[in-house]
């Protein structure tokens, strides 16, 4: 097949992608040939700022060197053992993190979206086994602008229809409750059949939802008061991401199941986990759960050492500082253009809200001027663009970075 183009440039990997690829993405016109801390290159050696962190799964910074290490160490023993037989890594890994985040026990998968269908295969067991629901008819509830990944029983609870289209028949047994409402989730919690409640802390995909001071600590309540599980979805906001371990630990709240992802892997493979107490882990048997993956020895080192990486880099501390120091600097901008009608998050999960401007320019056009001045961002839901670097980065770089941002935010003349 003659290509147009000439090799190896931008332009000729985004030929092949379009030609023998899925289309299921839109990626901005850029090719990424290296990373390294908060930093990318480009097929043409170009240097970018970071500011999605493969959505919050490169928290410990691009190819961490002590992420690698652990890699290329465990890469030469053994990678793979399947659960028909144990490895030598699997039991210290479960250890090291139930001890971490204080739980009976671990359920190890490998994405994030299995760590939640394990989540709510858990909970309903449970549900039938120690709440005494009837067979069949457990209830889990989800909130609105959910996002928790792109499988059927994923989608089977989300309200955005680029997720659902076309996709039907759909999962039975969810309710859906307006998110940052604590009275909506009491009355659906008046049903003895509800099992759990899986919500993130933030919602990420929304465009990073920040709920009122106090929601988590009122879902802990109505959770604990309905005998309900609550399932926290930690998958994006947890691992130093909202500038502590977890989302959760913002109001001193602990979950009664945990889903981890992204990042307890420093975004080099993929690596979820579910942890919870013994009286509802020990409701799945032998045989009835698991996969080929799950629990892997590579995995296991791997996640360890993220794990080390976060507590000995302090990176929720300096996530939250640097958290700080983004947002005033785009709440100072704000006051300076129309262009941004908001500015949230916590830690460094933030976002901007951009007002459409030019002829129907929106958050994507700024995203595509951002690439050009040197920072990658990825829009969300046409006007909301996220900026999420990883947790490594320094203040001097966030002070380019927002520099950044800020000369580009100007350069858009408003008609
Ligand atoms: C894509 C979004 C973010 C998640 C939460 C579970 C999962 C995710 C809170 C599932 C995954 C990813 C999916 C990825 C892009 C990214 C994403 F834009 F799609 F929605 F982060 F906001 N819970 N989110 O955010 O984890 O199975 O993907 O490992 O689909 O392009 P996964």
């Amino acid at each position: 097949m003659k290509m147009a183009t000439q090799h190896n440039t931008t332009e000729h990997y985004i030929e092949l992608e379009e030609k023998f690829g899925a289309h299921n993405y839109h990626p901005l016109p850029v090719v990424i040939a290296k990373g390294k801390g908060i930093f990318v290159w480009d097929v043409e050696g170009k240097q970018y700022f970071d500011f999605l962190s493969a959505y919050s799964a490169v928290n410990q910074g691009h190819c961490h060197p002590r992420i690698i290490d652990a890699l290329t160490k465990q890469a030469q023993q053994i990678t793979l053992t399947s659960r028909a037989f144990h490895n030598n890594l699997l039991g210290s890994y479960e250890q090291f993190i139930t001890t971490y985040f204080g739980f009976d026990k671990v359920l190890p998968m490998n994405t994030g979206v299995e760590g939640g269908e394990t989540a709510i295969k858990l909970a309903r067991k449970w549900g039938y086994l120690k709440k005494g629901i009837p067979a069949n008819e457990a209830k889990i509830v989800f909130v609105e602008g959910n996002f928790w990944g792109r499988t059927l029983a994923a989608i089977s609870s989300s309200t955005d229809p680029s997720s659902t289209n076309g996709f039907g028949p759909f999962m039975p047994g969810y309710k859906l409750v307006p998110y940052n409402n604590l009275q909506a989730l009491e009355e659906a919690f008046q049903d003895p059949t509800v099992a759990g409640f899986m919500f993130e802390p933030i919602q990420g995909e929304a465009g990073v939802v920040v709920p009122d001071e106090g929601y988590l600590k009122g879902v802990r309540e109505l959770c604990t008061a309905h005998h309900v599980l609550m399932i926290a979805d930690e998958v994006q906001t947890g691992l130093g991401r909202t500038g502590k371990r977890l989302a959760c630990d913002h109001e001193m709240v602990k979950p009664d199941i945990l889903v981890l992802g992204k990042a307890l892997s420093g975004g080099v493979l993929p690596v979820s986990a579910v942890l919870c107490n013994d009286e509802i882990m020990l409701c799945i048997k032998p045989g009835e759960h698991g996969s080929t993956f799950g629990g892997n020895p590579l995995a296991c080192a791997v996640a360890m050492e993220a794990l080390k990486v976060l507590t000995e880099e302090s990176l929720a501390e300096n996530a939250e500082k640097m958290g700080v120091l983004f947002r005033n600097r785009m709440s100072a901008l704000m006051e300076q253009t129309s262009l941004i009608t908001a500015v949230r998050g916590k830690g460094l999960l933030n976002a901007i809200v951009i007002k459409p401007f030019g002829e129907g320019k929106t958050a994507y056009d700024v995203c595509l001027l951002l690439k050009e001045n040197g920072l990658l961002a990825k829009q969300t839901h046409g006007d909301i663009i996220r900026f999420a670097p990883p947790l490594v980065i320094t203040q001097t770089q966030m002070d380019q970075a927002c520099s950044i941002i800020e000369q580009t935010i100007r350069s858009i003349q408003l008609t």
